[in-house]
């Protein structure tokens, strides 16, 4: 069924926010935000056509009230909502309630969301479609004994999990049979305060796993295709930091069987519009399906950079049910890309959020660089969103010339008031085990060291001497002559060349 898409509303905030916008701007479509309290003068608010109030700051009342979203939809008179990720994305209620509202939901089915969120039925249904899953339970556990049977049975160390949600909340290692008991029952805990829901299953635990991912696009006439990886190994308790494309672990052959089960994965949920299959890649180059996300991810313009395909642009004509405009054998992809993602966090402070009004933003740019941002000079950083400042990717002709793209725009990078991972990225980048793409999942608890990071520009009295001096040269308005230091972000030239 096509049904032209004229208008939509952007359930979400944020970079994501800006980035649907842009790309309803080059569609022609009329764009409607949602904002809250603080959010009154965000970038979101000023490049979309129509924006409206919708309560304050906590995401509890503003941003998660899908009635009320609804509610602007129809007030707005648009055809359909797009959700972006997190927030409302990936709940069914929510998807159902847009579609019986008489909106398009831009997104897959409610069913497929389900089905996929609950993370037993999604290994039954893997398992039953050919697509290899880690030793397991493909069901929730009826009792710590059973645990037993099925650990003794696929051997330790074992993970428990929560069947009722992702992203490692109530996931437990256990190595031997003494620890299953106590790992049981505070899993159990933790998925019944997470997720409501206190069912748990388990797997054979892969010890030292790479994070691929597979793109995929599904259109309402029955058309898959995939659009290859990507490496998402280096994150920090679940949240990562660092996104790549290709991965250095995968040939073509391995790329076309992840693609093929990927794409099975996708059929085997019925699903439309974008999505993502998760895998662990291990050290003997076996993949097995961990999750799939079924929303647009923070990560998609990694895959953007390398295809050519405006991944946004995508969900929104699937939406409006036209077929894809490419075949599998059309998807070429051309050198590579890296993400960082920049947050208001403190490195040296266990990266805990830097919360503040950001004072100065001057972003990078230049060949190869693109910036998805959702905040402007004189926005806050609070407790009450996602600490992410930006998405800074480079693009580069070979893996060298994007990581020397993404090494320099680093240094670009201007922002005050919060403190950001900027240097954590930089020093990761630089690490010899980023460097020959050997990284797993535990790169940042093995490898990263912050104190690494501590250098004598970052103490105070350096910090007070800078201050003085740059006193001393504003009075005498004398130019600046600055050595600067080969890698490191010049304090001097921080402070007195971005002055007013
Ligand atoms: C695993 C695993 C090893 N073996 N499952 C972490 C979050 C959730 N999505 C699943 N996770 C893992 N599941 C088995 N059987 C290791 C992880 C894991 C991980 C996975 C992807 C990205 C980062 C990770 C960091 C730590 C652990």
């Amino acid at each position: 069924m096509k049904q032209e898409i004229t208008s939509l509303l952007i359930a979400n905030r944020g970079e994501i926010a800006v980035r649907i916008i842009r790309a309803c701007q080059e569609l022609g479509i009329r764009s409607v935000v949602v904002f809250s309290d603080i959010d009154r003068t965000s970038p979101h608010v000023l490049y979309a056509d129509e924006a409206y109030h919708i309560g304050p700051a906590p995401s509890a009342q503003s941003y998660l009230v899908g009635d009320k979203l609804i509610e602007i939809a129809k007030k707005a008179n648009v055809e359909a909502i797009h959700p972006g990720y997190g927030f409302l994305s990936e709940n069914p209620t929510f998807a159902r309630k847009v579609i019986e509202a008489g909106l398009i939901f831009i997104g897959p089915p409610a069913s497929a969301i389900e089905k996929m969120g609950d993370k037993t039925t999604a290994r039954k249904i893997m398992e039953e479609a050919g697509v290899p899953i880690v030793a397991g339970t493909v069901k929730p556990l009826a009792s710590v004994s059973e645990a037993h049977k099925i650990s003794e049975e696929i051997g330790f160390p074992v993970l428990v999990k929560a069947a009722g949600g992702g992203g490692g909340k109530g996931m437990r290692i256990v190595e031997s049979s003494q620890d299953l008991q106590g790992a049981f029952k505070s899993a159990q805990n933790e998925a019944r305060s997470a997720f409501d829901d206190d069912r748990i299953y388990i797997e054979k635990f892969v010890q030292s796993p790479k994070h691929i991912e597979i793109q995929v696009l599904a259109d309402s006439h029955g058309n898959y295709v995939h659009l290859g990886e990507r490496e998402c190994s280096i994150q920090r308790r679940h949240q990562k930091i660092i996104e790549e494309a290709p991965s250095l672990a995968i040939d073509d052959t391995i790329r076309d069987g992840m693609g093929k089960a990927a794409v099975k994965a996708a059929q085997a949920c019925n699903y439309v519009n974008a999505g993502t299959i998760e895998f662990l890649f291990d050290g003997e180059k076996n993949f097995y399906f961990l999750e799939m996300n079924t929303r647009v991810q923070v990560e998609h313009p990694v895959t953007e950079l390398i295809t050519g395909i405006d991944i946004v642009k995508e969900q929104i004509a699937i939406a409006s049910g036209k077929p894809l405009s490419f075949s599998q054998n059309d998807i070429q992809r051309n050198g590579h890309a890296i993400e960082c993602r920049i947050y208001a966090e403190d490195p040296l402070n266990n990266f805990l959020p830097s919360i503040g009004t950001v004072e100065r933003l001057q972003g990078p740019s230049g060949p190869g660089i693109r910036e998805d941002r959702g905040i402007q000079q004189g926005n806050e950083i609070s407790v009450h969103y996602d600490p992410m400042v930006s998405k800074l990717l480079a693009w580069g002709r070979t893996r060298e010339e994007a990581l020397r793209r993404m090494d320099r725009a680093l240094h670009e990078y201007l922002i005050q008031g919060v403190i950001t991972n900027i240097p954590a990225c930089i020093h990761i980048l630089r690490h010899p085990r980023f460097i020959d793409g050997s990284y797993t999942t535990h790169f940042m608890s093995e490898h990263f060291d912050p104190e690494v990071l501590r250098t004598p520009n970052n103490d105070e009295q350096t910090a007070v001497a800078i201050a003085a001096a740059t006193m001393v040269h504003r009075q005498k308005k004398q130019p600046i002559v600055t050595a600067s230091q080969p890698g490191q972000i010049n304090k001097w030239k921080y402070q007195e060349r971005t002055r007013d």
